[in-house]
């Protein structure tokens, strides 16, 4: 199996059960992305409106303008695609001068009771790889992902070729 790294060649999640996928989750690691945002403390909170919408709220800790160091709201609503594992990530601020965006959000793996990876690139490459990226990876433990989930993960790191280029988001209490 010869890797390629073409965006388009990313499998993600089958059959995304989005009800499962609901409630709190911690990121315990990150790739960023050029100009990156969020910092550490990073906790993610997943809902399924009535109509069947997936929103999220976010909280993390970021530096805005002048070196302020702030615990950043954030908020997202989801647009669904032809694949139940692949959104559109419409994104802003409890702020005005907080970060706003419209990204691709996929879920790459999750076994929902666990651990979680996320995939999002914002830029396509002429060759078609992806010339700029994020990536989340998510807990539902506080205190990171358990031994079992850590072969898993580091393998699907690899197929989305991000392995090597993410840093250990630290849970302080910041925010
Ligand atoms: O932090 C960066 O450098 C990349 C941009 C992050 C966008 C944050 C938007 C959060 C909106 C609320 C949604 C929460 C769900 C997040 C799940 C994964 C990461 C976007």
């Amino acid at each position: 199996w010869a890797q390629d790294c073409l965006v388009s060649n990313i499998t993600v999640k089958q059959d995304f059960d989005r009800m499962r996928y609901q409630g709190t989750w911690y990121a315990v690691a990150k790739k960023d992305p050029v100009g990156l945002f969020l910092l550490d403390n990073i906790v993610a909170n997943f809902k399924v409106e009535e109509d069947g919408t997936m929103t999220a709220t976010a909280m993390g800790r970021v530096i805005i303008l002048n070196n302020w160091e702030i615990c950043a709201n954030m908020f997202g609503t989801f647009e669904d695609t032809e694949d139940p594992a692949r959104f559109k990530m419409k994104y802003w601020g409890a702020a005005s001068y907080l970060q706003t965006g419209y990204d691709d959000h996929w879920i790459i793996d999750t076994d929902y009771d666990n651990y979680a990876i996320h995939y999002s690139c914002r830029e396509l490459d002429v060759d078609g790889t992806c010339l700029d990226g994020y990536s989340f990876i998510f807990s539902r433990h506080p205190d990171g992902l358990r031994p079992e989930d850590q072969k898993n993960v580091t393998e699907k790191k690899q197929e989305i070729c991000f392995l090597g280029k993410y840093r250990r988001v630290s849970h302080t209490g910041f925010c």
